[in-house]
């Protein structure tokens, strides 16, 4: 039997102490829905310290981040209010971050099924994900990223859009005022919508329902790259403006 509590606690001790582990699956034999239990048993722990879940993040939607971590199959996870960075990520507190742009949907009532997610959304925005992966080298399993909370760390977005076609807008990462990646958001499942969706099934399909205020993040265009120290960053998506964020 997998201890799904004790497997939390070690992710969860990690990122508090800020510092990497070995994969779970180096001693442990974890499959995907035990992967996610953990992960759930995560944010449990976060939830009892007093953090208040803020939405969905989507994983490995595009090929170039698929083919960055060698991992092939759409994962989520989910976001907290005490990842949202406003204006700046304090990058002392995590281990390796990396940050990606991304297309972001505001739920603006409770999804209660499939097909009624693209109407429940109010806003759509440009964004970024940082990800700090708990394990050592950001070297992991589909089944460890998944109990890790798919890498989630902390999140940002833009001024929010009345909805639209977002299919193929053109994405652009600046740290800087260097051009660190530029990518476009059909890179996202073809449609980042598609990604919206995928969110709002596998919540439903795991007990959740999207509620009024949450944020869906549709994963990322481009690959991922190395968040330094008193950077700056900006995140571009045409048509949606631009969000910024400093280190
Ligand atoms: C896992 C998270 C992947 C994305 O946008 O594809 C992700 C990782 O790469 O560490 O969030």
């Amino acid at each position: 039997m997998v201890d799904v509590d004790l497997l939390a606690r070690r992710l969860d001790d990690a990122a508090r102490d800020r510092r990497t582990i070995a994969k779970l699956t180096d001693d442990t034999s974890l499959d995907v829905p035990t992967a996610y239990a953990v992960q759930r048993a995560g944010i449990e722990r976060r939830r009892v310290r007093g953090e208040r879940p803020a939405g969905v993040k989507m994983g490995f939607t595009s090929r170039a981040k698929m083919a960055q971590m060698g991992v092939d199959d759409v994962i989520w996870g989910l976001l907290t209010d005490a990842m949202l960075a406003e204006s700046s990520v304090d990058v002392s507190r995590l281990v390796h971050p990396r940050i990606e742009p991304e297309i972001a949907y505001l739920i603006g009532r409770e999804v209660r099924s499939v097909t009624d997610v693209e109407t429940a959304v109010t806003g759509v925005a440009v964004g970024f994900e940082v990800l700090d992966s708990r394990y050592r080298d950001f070297s992991f399993t589909l089944p460890d990223v998944i109990a890790d909370n798919a890498s989630a760390a902390r999140f940002g977005f833009g001024a929010w859009h009345p909805p639209r076609d977002v299919s193929n807008v053109g994405l652009l990462l600046e740290i800087d005022g260097r051009v660190a990646q530029t990518g476009s958001s059909a890179a996202i499942l073809g449609d980042p919508a598609r990604s919206l969706r995928a969110a709002a099934r596998l919540a439903l399909a795991a007990g959740l329902t999207l509620e009024p205020g949450w944020i869906v993040l549709a994963g990322s265009a481009t690959v991922a790259v190395p968040l330094p120290k008193d950077a700056h960053v900006r995140v571009t998506a045409a048509g949606l403006g631009s969000v910024e964020v400093t280190t």
